[in-house]
């Protein structure tokens, strides 16, 4: 389905400046009748672990995060900061997923669920690589990942709940990507991602294509990219203990490029799905929306008396929340950051129907004499504090949104839950986002992440989201009391 529309009516393109004039004169208590509650759960972080299946069939040993978090040799680097936890530890959602899908829809009262499909695990060869079109590329598909998707959605559907499905939530074929060797050393390795876009953006568009096509018929929402950010800063440039993705390296000029082949390859998805996913899986005339999975962050400057930090919470707001969608959104590209476009390009601009949020944080931002990397003229700021649970600061996030005029999703939002978050956490964040929904900002929907613990990247089973507790030893899923809280938050509509 795609996102019905609310009670609170569209603000429509706004200018970019400027609080969003309230639309109701006595603020929303509840969440509008249509709002969509759900929760969120990607492949690799939730697959492994089967309780009977064999593991090589529950893992996905073609893709490159697999490679990242089981080599020995990178586990062993201390530049890659990974915890060596084995996947057999994460909670076996690809043989436990009926289960799950049936505490999404009745115990926690969800009617939606963000998940996503993994490239390598439908296309694990790379012979792949050699289709030009989708029919050639069909001859391909590994018939157990194939077999796996299709009763996948068709339980999402029998769930009743509506599929949101990323289309790279940041794993790769290893094919396409290989992390270790590249993490080795980038200029030589022959496999390079998001570096090398003339063998991406081809492999991008026809595996989009193929998805479109093939689960069409389930998936009316897409979002191509899952946190583009998160692949260019802890792949790229500052890989760190808080997280490293493949390659794992410090590059400012290759991570800006990649910055860029991001937004390029978002546009080249959008327009395969567009073009591909012809069936309207729910009836409401829309085959397929099309959007992006954007981390924004709340800023604050380190003082507020400090005309440079106050500037510095300016560029902050540019550089990590604007940026990529001036350029997938508007087409924009400033590659050198000075905050003016060198070119607006009309084969990138217009590519999005919805825009998803993931809010996690606030940063506090102080200001710098000159630029962190030289070039990139509005990166003068240095983070001083990287991680702050704000709650008010899902209200600015959202409010940075909707200056592009697009219906939003909240496609993430979540801690590593106490026994007291319920309250103290998923009540003010779901406050604030009334708030912001009183005020005339266009929030469709509320995805928490995540449903289950699960495996949390280069830090395995070591830190935990989920709305249930898992047993890694026996996969027992156990509510936690934020849980319970989230369950009476969906039946009330009341944060
Ligand atoms: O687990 C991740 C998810 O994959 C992307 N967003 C942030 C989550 C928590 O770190």
């Amino acid at each position: 389905m795609v996102i019905t529309f609310l009670l609170v009516a569209c603000t429509g393109p706004r200018e970019d400046t400027g609080p969003v004039p309230p639309l109701t004169a006595v603020p929303l208590t509840a969440f509008p009748e249509g709002f969509q509650w759900g929760t969120a759960v990607a492949g690799f972080q939730v697959d492994a672990g089967c309780p009977t299946l064999p593991a090589e069939r529950c893992e996905d040993r073609a893709s490159d995060w697999y490679q990242w978090v089981t080599d020995p040799e990178l586990i062993g680097e201390t530049d890659t900061y990974l915890s060596g936890d084995p996947l057999a530890l994460a909670p076996g959602h690809y043989e436990l997923y009926a289960e799950d899908l049936a505490r999404a829809r009745d115990e926690l009262g969800t009617d939606a669920f963000r998940t996503s499909i993994e490239w390598s695990r439908l296309f694990p060869d790379g012979a792949a690589e050699s289709a030009t079109t989708v029919d050639e590329l069909r001859a391909h598909v590994s018939a157990d990942g194939l077999a796996f998707y299709r009763a996948y959605f068709d339980a999402i559907a029998a769930a009743g709940l509506t599929p949101v499905v990323t289309l790279n939530h940041y794993t790769l074929p290893l094919w396409l990507h290989d992390g270790k060797a590249c993490h080795a050393d980038l200029d030589t390795c022959a496999d390079r991602g998001w570096v090398d876009m003339a063998r991406l953006r081809p492999a991008l568009s026809l595996y989009s294509a193929f998805c479109a096509e093939e689960f069409g018929g389930r998936v009316d929402t897409w979002a191509t990219l899952n946190e583009p950010l998160a692949v260019v800063l802890a792949g790229y440039l500052l890989p760190s203990p808080d997280r490293t993705n493949p390659p794992g390296i410090k590059d400012a000029d290759v991570a800006f490029d990649v910055f860029w082949n991001l937004v390029e390859g978002h546009a080249a998805m959008y327009d395969a799905v567009k073009a591909h996913d012809l069936v309207d899986a729910d009836g409401d005339g829309v085959a397929s929306s099309i959007g992006v999975v954007h981390n924004l962050v709340a800023l604050a400057p380190v003082d507020a008396g400090e005309e440079a930090d106050l500037v510095a919470v300016e560029h902050a707001d540019y550089v990590y929340n604007r940026l990529f969608l001036n350029g997938t959104v508007r087409g924009e590209i400033d590659r050198d950051m000075d905050g003016v476009a060198e070119e607006t390009r009309a084969d990138l601009a217009g590519r999005m129907d919805w825009l998803g949020i993931n809010y996690y944080t606030r940063l506090t931002v102080q200001g710098l004499a000159g630029p962190l990397y030289a070039g990139y003229a509005r990166f003068d700021f240095f983070p001083t504090v990287f991680w702050e649970e704000y709650p008010d600061g899902l209200y600015d996030v959202v409010a940075v949104g909707a200056d592009y005029g697009l219906p939003m999703m909240i496609t993430e939002n979540g801690t590593q839950p106490t026994d007291e978050s319920g309250e103290v956490f998923l009540r003010p964040h779901l406050a604030a986002l009334l708030r912001a929904i009183s005020d005339g900002m266009d929030v469709r929907g509320y995805f928490y992440w995540s449903l289950l613990d699960n495996y949390e990247w280069n830090h395995g089973m070591g830190m935990r989201f989920g709305l249930y507790e898992v047993d890694t030893v026996t996969k027992a899923r156990t509510l936690r009391p934020i849980g319970a809280t989230y369950a009476t938050i969906t039946a009330t509509g009341e944060p």
